[in-house]
């Protein structure tokens, strides 16, 4: 089989994670070849369904996993590497709640076992104009929503991160309003490129990527990409995220990958992906342009 589930890809210590990730990918296009683009959840159909996009080069697992923005272990992009190190996330309690039918609490394990690992590669754009192009893993979000049976009161999805100033110094000042919080409209966590993410390079998330669980919205600015989730909460009322109490002019709800709309502070035009020199140009929706649907209609320089 070719999906493989959970964290069964153990990488020995003489070959780094990206090594073996990439091997394993020429094996599934050598041995699988057409056929495995017909196979939903593999990297080779996530890359068919995108023909004619040129092929993204793969950030490297060094970068990804140590220039971070995780507010809660500090506000230097290699403050989470140094500081996460003991981030416990085992035992991990996941709490859904709100307009469902079936509310609950989790522990991590039962919480995924339903669900079906699937290894897609997003990029990831940060609203500070630099980027990263990522092999996820995850759950697709629309599976959880579904099990969780939301009423018809459900009009938003929001996520909370886990409150722990003794874990997450960081939160023992008052930089955001603590817990992190993100939302979505219901129709963009149900759209189908909205992932939970687990791991990253075919192994489990690392604490400074938002261990054990995060969210992945790769239409979106980074910081909708809420890390360390432990409430998933279904509600009537457009959620206040954390980043818009902190600056509402900066930072609105919708937070779509837009080079038309600029930051206040600078322009959302041109993009660096991190490990290049060269700066491109920033695309529409992060280049997924099959979600302009849920916004048409709407004047994107007000719903920013
Ligand atoms: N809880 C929490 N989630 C968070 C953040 C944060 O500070 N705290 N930063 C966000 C921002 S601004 C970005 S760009 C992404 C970065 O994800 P990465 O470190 O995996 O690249 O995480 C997002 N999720
Ligand atoms: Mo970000």
């Amino acid at each position: 089989m070719l999906i493989r589930r959970g964290s069964d890809i153990i990488p020995s210590s003489e070959i780094t994670p990206e090594q073996v990730y990439l091997n394993r990918r020429q094996f599934m296009g050598a041995a699988a070849g057409v056929a495995a683009a017909l196979v939903p959840g593999t990297l080779a159909a996530c890359e068919a369904e995108r023909p004619g996009q040129q092929q993204d080069e793969l950030t490297p697992y060094e970068d990804i996993t140590t220039y971070n923005n995780f507010y809660e272990f500090g506000t230097d992009k290699d403050d989470p590497a140094r500081n996460s190190k003991n981030f416990r996330t085992r035992p991990w309690t996941i709490t859904i709640e709100g307009h469902v039918k079936k509310p609950g609490a989790y522990q991590l394990e039962d919480f995924l076992k339903p669900y079906k690992m699937e290894d897609r590669i997003y990029r990831l754009r940060c609203v500070e104009a630099w980027s990263m192009v990522i092999p996820w893993r995850g759950i697709p979000l629309r599976d959880v929503i579904a099990r969780a049976e939301p009423t018809a009161s459900a009009k938003y999805v929001e996520f909370v991160t886990l409150l722990d100033p003794k874990q997450m110094p960081e939160q023992r000042y008052p930089i955001l309003d603590w817990p992190y919080n993100e939302g979505l409209r219901m129709d963009e966590a149900m759209h189908p490129l909205t992932l939970l993410a687990t791991g990253l390079y075919g192994r489990d998330l690392p604490n400074q990527n938002g261990a054990p669980i995060r969210l992945v919205v790769p239409w979106k600015y980074g910081f909708k990409s809420i890390k360390s989730i432990v409430k998933i909460r279904f509600v009537e009322k457009q959620p206040v995220t954390a980043w818009m109490k902190a600056g509402p002019d900066e930072y609105g709800f919708y937070s779509n990958v837009n080079p038309n709309v600029s930051h206040p502070r600078w322009s959302q035009r041109r993009e660096r992906r991190i490990g290049k020199f060269r700066r491109r140009d920033t695309m529409m929706f992060n280049g997924y342009m099959e979600v302009a649907s849920l916004y048409s209609g709407m004047d994107l320089k007000k719903y920013f």
